[in-house]
């Protein structure tokens, strides 16, 4: 396959919008560069003990900070001097983050989660950054307020994830289509390797913590019985694989196909996956590969989020299986 850039990408293969000002290509570039600094940093963090001094322990032997407070200082550093924004919200951060005056003004807003999973890295176990780009709504001017960051995923112009594994991968969709490319760290540039992602209609894979089973509802629990009987549509149980990490179990998905399951449960009514950072993108990124993201009663992009850190109940991947998660459910109301 010829090297085909993002850049180039996005220039080729997505319809120009009339108000397309460049804007939008500023952005991915300081994301995408964001992510590759990201990639550099988690990939020498298991080199800490060893390198000393070279690796992130300063000279007075200061413990490193956590890896997901670097992501977050990284992605802030470098998205609110991208020219594009007028407001971020981090799931680090308590409130949403409005772009200084000191720094040009645009009219996206971005959302992401700097580093998810950031638990699994102790294990050398796949993270992953997600965005969300939403566009502020027309006409609006000044200060940005909140309420204009609470918009459904429907009205998310882009979304998308760097997962950083065994090789470093930006997937991301502007609304036509699912494209994923993987970083040549040698020259340092995200090239096309997976172009028009679709999720398979109908999985054998299920994707859940089993571990809760006794804090599920009866719907929720007759939902993973469902996968592990022969009662559903493979006429024999799926297979189980659950990373722990929403961006590594949602890639899998996304290329396999199957369902990956977060419900709520007694501890956590809302589930504990976040809406507008994870959630949403996820749900559009899943949508326009084919798939079906749910909260189990209805499209988790059409969720109006109530507050910045709100969370669903995800049910999300293969369109089958997403669908037979809501018949369930409805039988049981
Ligand atoms: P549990 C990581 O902490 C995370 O936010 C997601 O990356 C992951 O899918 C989920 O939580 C795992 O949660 O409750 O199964 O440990």
């Amino acid at each position: 396959m010829a090297e085909v850039t993002v850049t180039e990408h996005i220039l080729l293969h997505q319809k120009r919008s009339p108000q397309a000002t460049g804007q939008f290509t500023g952005l991915l570039y300081d994301l995408i560069l964001s992510g590759k600094t990201i990639s550099r940093r988690i990939n020498k963090a298991g080199l800490l003990d060893i390198l000393g001094g070279t690796g992130e322990v300063n000279v007075q032997g200061e413990n490193v900070q956590k890896l997901d407070e670097i992501a977050n200082r990284i992605m802030i550093y470098r998205m609110e001097r991208c020219g594009a924004l007028c407001a971020m919200a981090s799931e680090e951060e308590a409130d949403f983050i409005p772009v200084s005056p000191e720094f040009p003004q645009g009219d996206y807003i971005l959302i992401f989660d700097p580093l998810d999973g950031s638990s699994n890295i102790d294990v050398n176990v796949n993270v992953g950054t997600i965005f969300s780009i939403l566009r502020r709504q027309h006409g609006k001017t000044g200060a940005v307020t909140l309420d204009e960051l609470l918009q459904p995923g429907t009205q998310q112009v882009a979304a998308g994830y760097m997962l950083y594994g065994p090789s470093t991968m930006l997937v991301f969709t502007t609304g036509q289509g699912v494209h994923g490319f993987t970083l040549d760290p040698g020259v340092g540039e995200f090239l096309l390797s997976h172009p028009n992602m679709t999720i398979p209609q109908q999985g054998k894979i299920y994707s859940v913590n089993e571990g809760y089973h006794q804090y599920w509802d009866e719907p929720t629990r007759a939902c993973i019985d469902y996968f592990k009987s022969s009662e559903n549509r493979l006429g024999k149980p799926y297979s189980a694989r659950y990373v722990g990490s929403l961006v590594a179990d949602f890639h899998r998905t996304l290329i396999y196909g199957g369902i990956y399951m977060y419900p709520a449960d007694t501890r956590k009514p809302q589930g504990k996956l976040r809406l507008l950072c994870e959630a949403a993108p996820l749900g559009m990124l899943a949508e326009q590969a084919g798939g079906r993201a749910s909260t189990g009663l209805g499209r988790v992009l059409e969720v109006k989020p109530e507050k910045l850190h709100a969370r669903v109940p995800l049910f999300i991947g293969s369109a089958n299986d997403v669908a037979d998660v809501e018949a369930l459910y409805a039988k049981h109301k």
